[in-house]
């Protein structure tokens, strides 16, 4: 799964693909590299970062589907909390709902449901302004599965089937350094829980404080090695800046594992 941050304030592209049209390229380029799928994010739900307005989100992600669904038959995911946002994208073409809030925003599962689209359920503990102050857990492992296997039974009950459906444990979302490694520890766990996994881990600040100082490329070099690991355990999509690099440790994941 490819990255598309269509932010401006956007901390790994600086804003370079706000516009449409290099949005779109942007895409396809990661298409190229071997990307099966597109996330596009236009709100900010991401530590410290202010809320975006529903219209300014809708007006950033929508061209973008629409131009990308009118050129690509790539499988399009759409980041977003928001019911209305969820469904704008659908009509205009997305194909996954990716949430950060796992669809518990009022409305969000009628708008699953209603989309007939898949949905990726991601685990947060807290809200995005003040979930890195100070996160706790039993075992995390346990509790991060008791809360997904909540939203998969909720999403049951509002009529969304399982065969839509896979599941994140939300790295970096209210979590330490030590409860990140924990999960990526035992990813096993979730992927044993029987639906597809998303792992998120792509040039996170949890690799600048493993290494002990920060740097892009650091970041990037721990991403792919955390990608092949977590392919190794059965983890069926990972969620990337960095595709071609990515793709290839993926491959070499699959010559090596049989999952
Ligand atoms: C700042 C901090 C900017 C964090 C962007 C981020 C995930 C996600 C994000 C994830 C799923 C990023 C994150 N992370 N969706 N959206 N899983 N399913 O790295 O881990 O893009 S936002």
């Amino acid at each position: 799964m490819g990255i598309l941050n269509v932010t401006p304030d956007s901390f790994s592209d600086g804003g370079a693909y706000v516009e449409t049209a290099r949005a779109v390229d942007h895409a396809l380029t990661l298409v190229e590299q071997g990307a099966a799928m597109i996330d596009i994010g236009g709100e900010s739900t991401r530590p410290g970062a202010n809320p975006v307005d529903e219209r300014e989100e809708m007006a950033r992600v929508l061209p973008v589907i629409e131009a990308l669904r009118a050129q690509s038959d790539v499988f399009i995911s759409i980041d977003t909390i928001k019911p209305q946002v969820m469904r704008a994208a659908c009509a205009a073409g997305a194909d996954m709902i990716n949430d950060v809030m796992a669809l518990r925003a009022p409305g969000a599962i009628d708008a699953a449901r209603d989309s007939e689209a898949a949905v990726c359920l991601m685990h947060m503990q807290g809200e995005p302004r003040t979930m890195q102050t100070a996160p706790v857990y039993g075992d995390v492992v346990a509790d991060v599965r008791a809360f997904l296997a909540e939203r998969v039974a909720a999403c049951r009950s509002a009529g969304i089937d399982d065969s839509r459906l896979c599941v994140d444990p939300g790295f970096g979302f209210g979590k330490t350094l030590a409860h990140n490694l924990e999960l990526m520890r035992r990813l096993r766990c979730f992927v044993d829980d029987g639906l597809p996994v998303l792992m998120g881990v792509s040039r996170k600040s949890m690799f600048a404080k493993l290494h002990g100082h920060d740097g892009m490329e650091s970041r990037i070099h721990a991403s792919i090695t955390a990608a092949f690991w977590a392919a190794t355990q059965g983890t069926g999509i990972i969620r990337s800046h960095d595709v071609a690099h990515t793709v290839e440790a993926l491959m070499l994941a699959a010559a090596l594992v049989d999952n």
